[in-house]
Formats: structure tokens, C-alpha cells, sequence
């Protein structure tokens, strides 16, 4: 190296910016400032040029008053199914490949729609509490705000999240295979505050909950989720929930499957059974192999997925890379997270974004030089329980393949000879 002409040095010191500076590819780590100069002689944006946006003073306030990401950031969206929504069904997936962190901003979190989104006017919503309880009650939104408040991040995630990867690699993105998942602060009040008020009678021990939307959507609710951190909301991330999510009210279950989790919420009737709605009867429950069907499998189990590199990613050239990633769990916190990089045969821990929240989306990150060559990349979750996340064999040995919910397998992402990052079973 040290013998190189000058020529030659420039060559490869050129070849080196061009794809540095050009492709701006993952992979590019800072130059040498004195390297980045020359670079930038006579054209470019870096110092003694000055870039064209510094040269003229800025807008005063955007308008309109309503903050937007950058208009550079536009492909960052959630996707429609490919299946035609109809409004008695539709859902669209969060863009789990663009996030960092763990909160999902307001207008990314997925949809999942029964009946398409209702305009609901706050003024003129009521929540109905009734049944076995002492003293019925209708809240207006207004005495609902009045109760103490609570904030929780928590994650929000559809049983059927994944449910096309039972039998086949089918999703090209972690957006198609793991999008119908969300994290956000939800701020309301406890349910158990509301059942206080009204007196909750000793036989009790469900509660329908039912929605305000054209399904109508109903599921029965425990009364000890009801009683430990169940929540009806009326926030997202700071601000009123979203009509999407359920403005103007909303029933939150930390950990238990989003279908549980009653959007535009309108009546709680508590009794002593629970209601056998269509929701928990012809529909989500899971078909096992000797033709009996799981019911009431609320808790979401523990599962991961890396978000980088991942599907439909191309990596530019060899090196270094930051393999990141997002694990959770319905019973509680996650405490670790393994990464393998040759299809679970090694793995190494992961370093995870602290503080771990329960029953919260939690980022984990590990360093990674990735040689050339093919390598399958998978992470597992373990957590506070010491559940580990299963492969997909061990999961389909247990329920078969009869199932259409809960899929929390291991997830496989194939990094090529060529850079290209593509989804696989191993
Ligand atoms: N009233 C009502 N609540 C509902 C639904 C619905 O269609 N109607 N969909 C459920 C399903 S299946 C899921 S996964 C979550 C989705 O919540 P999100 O749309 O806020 O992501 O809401 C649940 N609550
Ligand atoms: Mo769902």
C-alpha cells in the first residue's frame, strides 16, 4: 500500500468516494475529514461550498399547522392487503423496515378494520356500563376524562400477524410478514377504575366488550385482565386517538390479541360467562391436528423479527453491518434476545434497548461483519417466563397445520452472495 503511485492512490481513493458518496449505501461509514475535502473541491455540499438551502432563509412556521414528516420521507407508509379491502374486512401493515425505536408513530400504525372506520363525533359518544354491577353507568367522554390517568407503552399486535408464513416463505418484507404490529404510549384510564364506579357484583367474572363501529365487533374480556392493566383510552403517543384506532375510546389489553382490543368502544355488560360472540367461536380460535379447537387464546407469546437487514434490503458491499431488530411478549418483559447468522446453529446475545418495558415492542442490536457469501439470519426471543420462541417446526409439530392465528416462530431472512436480502424457511 504504502508503495502505491500517486496515480493509483487516486484511483482507488476516487472508486472508494464514488460509491461512498454515490450509492450512499448502508455500509458507508464516515471519511476522513481530510478525504471528505477533497471530495468536495469544487462541487458538493460541504464546507468551504455552501449547499443551496443555506443560502436563502427558511418558512417561518410550516403550514399546515399539522406537523409532517419531510416530504422526502413520503415512501414511508403503511401498505394496503393485496387482497381487495372491502369494507367488511380491510388492514394495512406499519413499515416495520423504516422505524427506529420502539414507538410507531400515529400514522403508521396498522389497521384492521370489520366494518370499515366510523366518523364518530366525541360530543355525542357514550360508553355503557351495565350488567352485574351495582349501579349501571353512561360515561360521556368528558366524565371519562375526569377519572385518574394512566399512560402505558404497550405493543398491539393482530393474531393474525404472519399468518402467511405457515406453509411457505410468502411475505417479501417484514412489512407483509410482521406489519399487523404496533407500540404505541396509550393514555386513558383503568378499566378497573370504571368497574369501581359502578360496583362490580361477586358473581362476575366476564365482560363483554362491544364496538360502535357497523360490526359491531364483540369479544368477552376476563375479569382479571379487567381487574389487572386492562385500559379504555382515549390517547396515542400525546394525542387523541387516531379514527383508525378507535376514537374516540378504545379498549387496550396489554398482551392479549389485538381482536380483543375493542376500537370506538361503546358497552361493557359484565356477567358471570362468557358470551361465545362470533369473534370467539367461528373465529379466532385454532384448529389443532386432533380436530379440537384452542379458544380464548388471548396472550400474545413471545416473538422477534429483524427489521434490518430484512426482506427486500440489499446489502451494498462486505463489512460492517448493525443487525437490529424488535422482540415482545404478551406475559410480560423480554430479558434476552439470540441473533444467529447461519440459520440457529451459533448464537450470540443481543444487546437490548433498555429500560425493557412489559408487554412493550423492545429493540435489540448486534454488530455484525457479514463476509460475502449466503447467510441466514434469525432472532429468538426469550422472556421473563423463560419461554423461548419456537422454530417454526417445533410450533407446527405442536398445533399442526390447521391453525390460521398465533404464528410466533423463528423468522429466517436469507442474505445472498449478491447483497439481496430475501425471506426463506430453513
Ligand atoms: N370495534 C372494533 N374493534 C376492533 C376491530 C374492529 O374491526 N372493530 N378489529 C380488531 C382487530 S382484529 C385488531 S387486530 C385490532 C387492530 O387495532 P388497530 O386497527 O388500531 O391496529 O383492533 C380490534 N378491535
Ligand atoms: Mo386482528
Amino acid at each position: 500500500m504504502a508503495d502505491n503511485n500517486r496515480t493509483d492512490g487516486q484511483i482507488e481513493r476516487r472508486q472508494f468516494l464514488k460509491r461512498t458518496l454515490g450509492a450512499v449505501g448502508v455500509a458507508s461509514l464516515p471519511l476522513p475529514i481530510s478525504q471528505a475535502l477533497a471530495a468536495s473541491n469544487g462541487s458538493g455540499n460541504l464546507a468551504p461550498n455552501v449547499p443551496k438551502w443555506t443560502l436563502t432563509q427558511g418558512e417561518p412556521i410550516l403550514s399546515p399547522p399539522y406537523g409532517h414528516p419531510s416530504r422526502f420521507e413520503d415512501g414511508v407508509v403503511r401498505t394496503p392487503t393485496d387482497l381487495t379491502p372491502t369494507k367488511t374486512s380491510s388492514w394495512s401493515f406499519t413499515p416495520l423496515q423504516d422505524m427506529n425505536g420502539t414507538i410507531t408513530p400515529n400514522g403508521l400504525v396498522f389497521e384492521r378494520h370489520h366494518g370499515g372506520v366510523p366518523d364518530i363525533d366525541p360530543d355525542q359518544h357514550q360508553l355503557m356500563l351495565h350488567g352485574m354491577v351495582e349501579k349501571p353507568i353512561i360515561f360521556d367522554m368528558a366524565e371519562i376524562k375526569r377519572f385518574p390517568q394512566v399512560s402505558m407503552k404497550r405493543f398491539l399486535e393482530c393474531s393474525g400477524n404472519t399468518l402467511t408464513e405457515w406453509k411457505q416463505p410468502t411475505g417479501k418484507t417484514v412489512q407483509d410478514t410482521h406489519g399487523l404490529l404496533s407500540c404505541c404510549e396509550w393514555t386513558g384510564v383503568r378499566l378497573s377504575t370504571l368497574l369501581r364506579a359502578a360496583g362490580v357484583r361477586d358473581k362476575a367474572k366476564w365482560i363483554l366488550a362491544e364496538g360502535a363501529d357497523a360490526a359491531a365487533m364483540t369479544r368477552s374480556i376476563p375479569m382479571e385482565k379487567a381487574l389487572d392493566d386492562a385500559l379504555v383510552v382515549y390517547a396515542q403517543n400525546g394525542e387523541a386517538l387516531r379514527p383508525e384506532q378507535g376514537y374516540p375510546l378504545r379498549l387496550i389489553l396489554p398482551g392479549f390479541e389485538g381482536n380483543t382490543q375493542i376500537k370506538w368502544l361503546r358497552r361493557l355488560e359484565v356477567s358471570d360467562a362468557p358470551y361465545m360472540t362470533r369473534e370467539e367461536t367461528s373465529k379466532y380460535t385454532d384448529l389443532m391436528p386432533d380436530g379440537s379447537a384452542r379458544q380464548f387464546t388471548y396472550v400474545m407469546e413471545a416473538k422477534s423479527v429483524i427489521t434490518f437487514p430484512s426482506g427486500g434490503h440489499t446489502l451494498p458491499e462486505k463489512g460492517f453491518y448493525e443487525i437490529r431488530g424488535l422482540a415482545w411478549s404478551g406475559r410480560g418483559k423480554v430479558t434476552r434476545v439470540d441473533v444467529s447468522v447461519d440459520g440457529g446453529r451459533n448464537w450470540t446475545q443481543a444487546k437490548l434497548e433498555g429500560p425493557v418495558e412489559p408487554k412493550a415492542l423492545t429493540a435489540f442490536r448486534l454488530p455484525w461483519r457479514w463476509k460475502g457469501g449466503s447467510a441466514l439470519l434469525q432472532s429468538r426471543a426469550i422472556d421473563e417466563t423463560g419461554y423461548v420462541q419456537p422454530t417454526l417446526q417445533a410450533l407446527i409439530d405442536v398445533r399442526g397445520l390447521n391453525s390460521v392465528y398465533h404464528l410466533n416462530a423463528i423468522q429466517t431472512w436469507e442474505v445472498s452472495s449478491d447483497g439481496g436480502v430475501s425471506n426463506v424457511h430453513v
